[in-house]
C-alpha cells in the first residue's frame, strides 16, 4: 500500500481495516459491543504511586540474557509445558548440576551466555537483536538482608510489553503493556542472602494487543525503564491523589495498604506553605484531606514552574513528593490555566533519545537534553508524549521545567476494538498511567488514542476509556488525536471533524498532513477551512512532513528541508484562520527509528519528520516554529 493510500484508507475508516485484510474483523465488531467491567476493578492491588521517590535497590546493570524465539522456555512441542532442561527461571546452577551425572543436560544456561546492560532496549544492545521480535529471558542475583516484619516489592518502572517475572525459581506475576509501572510484593518469595530474579520479556504484538502489530516506531523491546526492590512497613503509603481546585482548595486521598490500613492517622503536611494537617483512614484504608490553600501559594504555570514539597506520613511511613497546583479547564473554545486562556505551544515527542543508536534509555540528562529544545529552542510551553506514556522521569521534568503535557495510550491504528482481551488491556493500561501521574501539574490532558476509524465499536472502545479517565481524574481534560475527512468544496479543502467521540472529548484534536499524504499541494493549506459540530477548542494535535537534514536541492522538492519549512509556514498560515485553534503539536521534534520507513537514501529505517536529526542537528523548518512560537507568546 503506498502511503497515499493509507492516508485515504485511514480517512475512510473501516475501509482501512478492509485494505489491512481486517475486513472480517471489522464487521465482527460491529455488531455486539463489549461488557464495561467497573472502572474500580482496573485498579491494581498494589500502586506504589511515587515509588521513584522511595529508597530501594537499584537493579539496574548487567543482566545475563538468553534469546528464546520459539518460547521453548515457556511450552514444549504440541503446547506441553516446557521441559525442566529448558526453563530458564529455574534456581539452579547448570554447570553444577550437569557435572553431577553424565546423563543431565540442559539447553539453555544462563550463567555462560550472553550479558546486557539494563535498563535499555534490545534493540541497541547487539546487531543480531536490532529487529529481534519475540521472548528473551533475563536474569540476576541481588542480596537481600532479612526483612524483620518489613514488605518488600519489586518495581518496574516499564519492560515491553508481556513480562513474567521469577523470584527463587517461583512465579510472581505477569504484566501485560510496555509503558506502565508495575509492582510485585515479593515479601514472601525472598530469602536471607543470595537470591535470583528472572524476566520473560516478550515483544511480540498480534491482534489482541495494545499497540498492534504495526505502528510507526520500532520494536523496543525490553526493560526499558528501572526495575527496584523497595521495602516497606507492614502497613504503607500505597496511593496518594492530590490537587487543587478551581474553589481554592487543595485536595487530597491517600490509600495505605497493609494489615493497620483501617483508621490509622495520615498526617499531609506542606512546609513551604506552614501547613499540616491530619485525617484518620476509612476502613477501606483511604484518608481524605480538603484544606483551604493559604493565601501565599503560588500556581504552577509553564512561565512559573512552582512546585511544593508535600510529605504524607502514617506510622512509620513517610513519603515526599514535588507537586505544583493549578486549575486546567476549557471554556467555549479556549483553554484555561489557572482561569486564563492559554494557546498550547507544542511539539510531538517519541520516547527517544538524542544519538544514532536509541535505546529508550531515558535518564534525567537524556530527557532534559530533548526538553530543553522545545522549551528554550521553539519558545514551547506544551508537549504530546506520543503515542505511549513516557517515562516518569519525562513527566516529572516537564513539572519542573514548565511544560504542560499531553499524556497517551497507545490505543493506535488498527487497535483490536471489538476484542475484550485488548479492552481490558486498554483500560488497565489508562489505570496505570493515570493512576501513574495524576499528581504531576504538568500533565493536562489524558489522550485516549490516536488516528482510529471511527465505528461503533471502536466508539464504545475509546468511548469508555475516556469514561475511565475522567472518573479516575476528573481534574484533567480528556483528548484523542482524531482522523478528519477532507474534500474540496468550491475547489477549497474542507477539513470536517464530525467524528462521534467528539462529544466524550473536551478538546477535539486532528492530525492534519495536507499536502504531505494525498495529493493535495502546498497552495492548498493555508486556505484550508475546518469545521466542527460542537463547540470545543481544537489542538492540530499532527502535523508534518519528511525532511533530510542536509538535503537542499534546488527546486524545494519533498524530502527537502526547504520542502518542510514550506509546509510549516503553509500549515501554520492555515492554523492563524482558525477560531477555536487553541494549540498546536506538529509531528515531531527529532527524526526517530521506524521498520516502516525504508527509503534507502532519505529514510533508511527512520521517520524524518523531526524538526532535528536523530543527533539533534536543526533543520530550517525548527527555525520556522520556533519564530512562530515565540511571536505567540509575545501576544
Ligand atoms: C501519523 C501517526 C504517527 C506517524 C505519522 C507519520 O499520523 O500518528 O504515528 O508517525 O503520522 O509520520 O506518518
Amino acid at each position: 500500500m503506498t502511503i497515499t493510500s493509507r492516508r485515504t484508507a485511514l480517512r475512510l475508516g473501516t475501509a482501512f481495516a478492509a485494505l489491512l485484510g481486517l475486513g472480517s474483523t471489522a464487521k465482527a465488531q460491529e455488531t455486539a459491543l463489549l461488557a464495561v467491567s467497573p472502572a474500580a476493578s482496573l485498579r491494581p492491588d498494589i500502586l506504589m504511586t511515587g515509588a521513584i521517590n522511595r529508597e530501594g535497590l537499584d537493579l539496574s546493570g548487567s543482566w545475563a540474557y538468553s534469546k528464546d524465539l520459539y518460547q521453548t522456555g515457556k511450552t514444549d512441542i504440541l503446547g506441553w509445558a516446557a521441559a525442566p532442561r529448558a526453563q530458564r527461571f529455574r534456581d539452579v546452577n547448570v554447570a553444577v548440576e550437569e557435572a553431577k551425572d553424565k546423563y543431565t543436560f540442559f539447553e539453555y544456561d544462563m550463567d555462560r551466555g550472553p550479558r546486557m546492560t539494563l535498563p535499555g532496549a534490545w534493540n541497541a544492545a547487539e546487531p543480531e537483536l536490532r529487529y529481534y521480535d519475540g521472548l528473551i529471558w533475563f536474569q540476576r542475583t541481588f542480596d537481600s538482608k532479612p526483612l524483620n516484619g518489613q514488605r518488600a516489592f519489586l518495581r518496574f518502572e516499564a519492560v515491553n510489553y508481556l513480562t513474567e517475572v521469577y523470584v527463587n525459581g517461583q512465579k510472581v506475576g505477569t504484566h501485560e503493556g510496555g509503558f506502565t509501572p508495575f509492582t510485585f510484593e515479593v515479601t514472601k518469595f525472598l530469602r536471607g542472602g543470595e537470591n535470583q530474579i528472572t524476566l520473560g520479556v516478550d515483544s511480540t504484538h498480534g491482534e489482541h494487543t495494545v499497540p498492534p502489530k504495526v505502528t510507526d516506531w520500532d520494536i523496543y523491546g525490553g526493560v526499558t525503564r528501572p526495575i527496584r526492590l523497595i521495602r516497606t512497613p507492614a502497613t504503607y503509603i500505597d496511593d496518594s491523589y492530590v490537587r487543587y481546585t478551581e474553589a481554592g482548595r487543595i485536595v487530597a486521598t491517600v490509600r495505605l495498604n497493609g494489615p493497620d490500613a483501617g483508621g490509622k492517622p495520615v498526617s499531609l503536611s506542606i512546609a513551604a506553605l506552614k501547613l499540616t494537617s491530619t485525617a484518620t483512614t476509612d476502613a477501606s484504608g483511604e484518608a481524605r484531606f480538603d484544606l483551604k490553600a493559604p493565601k501565599g501559594l503560588k500556581l504552577w504555570a509553564p512561565d512559573a514552574p512552582t512546585l511544593y514539597e508535600v510529605t504524607l506520613t502514617t506510622g512509620d511511613d513517610s513519603l515526599t513528593d514535588r507537586i505544583g497546583f493549578r486549575t486546567i479547564a476549557v471554556k467555549g473554545t479556549q483553554v484555561l490555566l489557572n482561569g486564563q486562556p492559554i494557546f498550547l505551544r507544542g511539539i510531538c515527542l517519541h520516547e527517544e533519545e538524542f544519538g544514532a543508536t536509541p535505546a529508550r534509555r531515558i535518564t534525567k540528562d537524556t530527557a532534559r537534553a530533548l526538553l530543553t529544545e522545545v522549551k528554550t529552542g521553539l519558545n514551547g510551553n506544551f508537549v504530546r508524549l506520543s503515542h505511549y506514556p513516557h517515562s516518569e522521569v519525562t513527566t516529572r521534568l516537564c513539572d519542573e521545567m514548565g511544560l504542560m503535557v499531553w499524556s497517551e495510550i497507545p490505543v493506535y491504528w488498527s487497535v483490536g476494538f471489538g476484542d475484550a482481551k485488548a479492552f481490558e488491556v486498554a483500560r488497565r493500561m489508562m489505570a496505570e498511567n493515570v493512576l501513574r501521574d495524576r499528581n504531576r501539574a504538568a500533565v493536562v490532558i489524558w489522550s485516549v488514542g490516536n488516528e482510529t476509524p471511527s465505528t461503533p465499536a471502536r466508539n464504545h472502545f475509546m468511548g469508555t476509556l475516556a469514561d475511565d479517565a475522567r472518573a479516575m481524574d476528573p481534574s484533567r481534560l480528556i483528548s484523542a488525536a482524531l482522523l478528519v475527512h477532507k474534500k474540496k468544496v468550491d475547489g477549497v479543502l474542507e477539513a470536517t471533524i464530525d467524528d462521534p467521540l467528539v462529544a466524550k472529548l473536551d478538546i477535539m484534536s486532528a492530525n492534519t498532513y495536507t499536502a504531505w499524504y494525498g495529493n493535495d499541494r502546498l497552495e492548498d493549506v493555508p486556505p484550508q477551512r475546518w469545521k466542527a459540530p460542537v463547540e470545543k477548542p481544537l489542538i492540530f494535535s499532527e502535523f508534518g512532513a519528511d525532511a533530510l537534514a542536509g538535503y537542499h536541492p534546488d527546486d524545494r522538492r519533498k524530502y527537502s528541508e526547504e520542502f518542510q519549512a514550506d509546509f510549516y509556514r503553509a500549515t501554520l498560515a492555515n492554523a492563524d484562520t482558525v477560531p477555536f485553534l487553541a494549540g498546536l503539536s506538529p509531528w515531531i521534534l527529532k527524526d526517530f527509528q521506524t521498520p516502516r520507513r525504508e527509503h534507502p537514501v532519505y529514510q533508511k529505517g527512520w521517520n524524518r519528520k523531526g524538526l532535528v536529526s536523530e543527533t539533534g542537528v536543526r533543520k530550517q523548518a525548527f527555525g520556522v516554529l520556533a519564530d512562530y512560537y515565540r511571536a505567540k507568546a509575545a501576544k
